[in-house]
Order: C-alpha cells, then structure tokens, then sequence
C-alpha cells in the first residue's frame, strides 16, 4: 500500500528506507528517504481529523497569503502529488501526505535549555503576528471546538456519567481535582462571553516536537499545522507553559519530577512578546499567566475523560494510562499555581527594566535549570 502512495509522487519503495519518525499521538508520521532526499510521509488519523480537506484548504490559504505579503518565511507545506493533490488517498483508505524534509534541521521532545523555549516562543508568536491581517473567516475547522473549555467539561461530566463504577472509584481524587480548579473554567467562561480575547490564526499544538531547530539551536520553522485554525492565543500560549515549564513530562509516571522552571517561564514571556508584543490587547497580556492554567485544565480533563471512555481518544500503552497522564497534569496544575506570585514578579521585572525582550539574553546555550 505504502508503494502506491509513493508511486502517486513519482517514487518508489525499491531502494527507499522508511522508518516511524516523531512522537505525535494522533496521526502517523515517518521519515523516508527516497532518491537521495528525505522526506515525511504522514498518516492522517481520519477518525479525528473526519474532514481532512479542511486542513488542505486552509493551508493553502495560509501558504498564498504568507507567499505574498513574507517572502522567505519557512512555511512547510505538503508536496503535491503527480496528480497535483496535497493529500492521496490509499486503496484501503487512508489519507497521507508527503513534506519536504527540512535539511539541517532536528527536533527535540524534551527542552534542554531556555534558549530552546524563548526560540520556539517566538516562532509560535512570529506565525500569529505573520496573519495578524489575514481573513480567519476563510478558514475552515478541521476540529470544531477544539479548543472549547465548557465543551471539554461537559464531555468530562458525561464520561463521569457513563463509566463504569470501578473506573469512576479509580479516578475519584482526580475527578475531585476537577472540582477543585473549576473557577478556571469560570474565568474563561467570563472572557470569551465578554468578548475581551479576539479570535487569531493559531497553531493549537505548541510543544516543543512541532519547532524544527537548526544545530545552533535556532527555530527554522514550525511544523504540524493540522490544527492551523482560529482560536485565542491563549491556547498556544497555555501550552507552551503545560509543555516547557516542567522538566518532566506528560509521560512521566513520577510525579515529584514534576516542577515549574521559572527561567523558562521568562523565556515563553519574552520570546512570545518579542513577536506579539505590539499586537496583544491589554486583556489578553493581563491573562498571560492564565493561558498556562486553561491548558494545562483542558489536557488534565481530556486525559481523564479519555481514561474514563477506556482510552477511546488517545489510546493507552498500559492499563490506567490516561488516568496517570492526568494526574501528572493536576500535578503540574498545582505546582503552576504555586509558582504564580513568582511568575507576576518575572513579568514586572521584565516589564520594568524591558531587559529581556530582546534575543540577547538567549544568544548562548545555557546550561539546562
Ligand atoms: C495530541 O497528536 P499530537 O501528539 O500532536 C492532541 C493535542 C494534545 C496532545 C497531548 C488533535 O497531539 O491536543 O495536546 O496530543 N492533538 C489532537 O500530547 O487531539
Ligand atoms: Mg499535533
């Protein structure tokens, strides 16, 4: 099968070498090399993404209007077939994609230093300020509310609901912690009904695997753009704190691993705003620190829901898998709300002396906190 989706861009699997490349959990990505060039050849999970020429569509959109108006800016779009079509679609069904490989470039699943954390920051915040002027009404959803905090908690209430009653004895301190935080989901529910964050062109998924870096440790380019729709820029914000704070992450099974680095903290603030800075409203930098909490909520529900469903969304490696992922994320909740006195002072400090807006700080790896 794999064969016929490479004879559809003018290869062949005589001669190439295809291996699993990355860490994604939901589609299936591989590095090829084939012809001498490398490649990634992507799987698209069509059980989540239902409509995969939405994404088609909007990154074309994306990719014309970043042509015209960024010249030069590294935009990794899918290759197009030899019937000129971005996504081919296998006998058996599947949906793949073909990207060019970025030469020179690696990725890392775990941030070393904060220089790592201020250059993906400001990439993530470079593509938001890039389509500052596009229309979003153009845009299509490839996931309809993704986003959507009340949504996440409904779905989390009807999990409860549904589950079996050993499933639900299991996750009951973990079902408590959702009680515990639900003023976050008020305050998202206070802002987004007062229409005080705007709607942006958003990435959705800022973890450190989806920045291409070059050997200097330098951002190249942002890569899985599946979830490229709009949103609030609170989403890509929050999960670079869920994602770069912690030394330790999502997977580990350690809890006491888990602590915030307030160094990186700056980093995100600075990398982020050395971009958005002139484009953020003034609500929107008021819930800087907020965007960390409303992520890092929304992943702890999803894993819980998820565990409570048996593990129809993110599937498990072992039993009580999505019920572990969670609970490191109300972990890391906990220790994110402890560290925000510290976080407010980092920001006044930046604010005040507007010292570390600048590269400057990170020109050099630093060794890691
Ligand atoms: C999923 O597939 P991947 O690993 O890029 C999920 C994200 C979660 C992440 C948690 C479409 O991303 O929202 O934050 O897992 N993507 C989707 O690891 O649900
Ligand atoms: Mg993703």
């Amino acid at each position: 099968m794999i064969d016929d989706i490479l004879i559809s861009y003018g290869l062949s699997l005589i001669g190439s070498k295809i291996a699993p490349y990355g860490s994604g959990l939901i589609n299936h990505t591989y590095k090829l090399t084939a012809n001498n060039q490398n490649y990634i050849l992507q799987e698209i999970n069509t059980n989540i993404f239902k409509a995969p020429y939405h994404i088609v569509n909007n990154l074309a959109l994306i990719e014309n209007y970043i042509n015209e108006t960024a010249p030069g800016y590294l935009f990794v779009a899918p290759l197009k077939s030899l019937n000129g079509d971005f996504i081919v679609k296998a006998a058996t069904g599947e949906h793949y994609r073909l990207f060019p490989f970025v030469q020179g470039s690696h990725s890392v699943d775990v941030l070393k230093n904060e220089k790592e954390a201020y250059e993906a920051a400001k990439q993530f915040g470079k593509f938001t300020c890039l389509l500052k002027g596009f229309d979003i009404s153009l845009l299509e959803y490839p996931l309809r509310n993704f986003h959507d905090l009340p949504l996440r908690f409904d779905q989390f209430k009807i999990a409860v609901k549904n589950a079996e009653a050993t499933k639900q004895e299991e996750a009951a301190a973990e079902i408590n912690e959702v009680y515990k935080h639900q003023h976050i989901l008020e305050t998202y529910n206070q802002l987004i009904s007062g229409q005080e964050i705007p709607m942006r062109v958003v990435h959705h998924d800022t973890k450190i695997s989806n920045i291409l870096f070059d050997d200097e440790q330098n951002a190249l380019c942002l890569v899985d753009l599946d979830t490229v729709m709009p949103g609030y820029y609170l989403s890509d914000v929050g999960d670079m704190m869920r994602t770069y704070l912690s030394p330790a992450s999502e997977e580990e099974k350690d809890l006491n691993k888990i602590r915030i680095r307030e160094d990186f903290f700056r980093a995100i603030y600075t990398g982020y705003l050395s971009e958005m800075g002139a484009i953020l409203t003034e609500t929107e930098k008021e819930h800087f620190i907020f965007s960390g909490k409303m992520m890092i909520y929304m992943q702890a529900l999803r894993f819980l829901t998820d565990f409570l469903n048996n593990d129809t969304y993110y599937g498990a490696r072992y039993p009580g898998h999505n019920l572990l992922r969670a609970q490191n994320q109300f972990r890391l909740l906990n220790e994110y709300v402890n560290a925000e006195p510290a976080f407010n002072q980092l920001i006044d400090e930046v604010n005040q002396g507007n010292h570390s807006i600048t590269e400057h700080r990170y020109n050099q790896t630093q060794p890691s906190a």
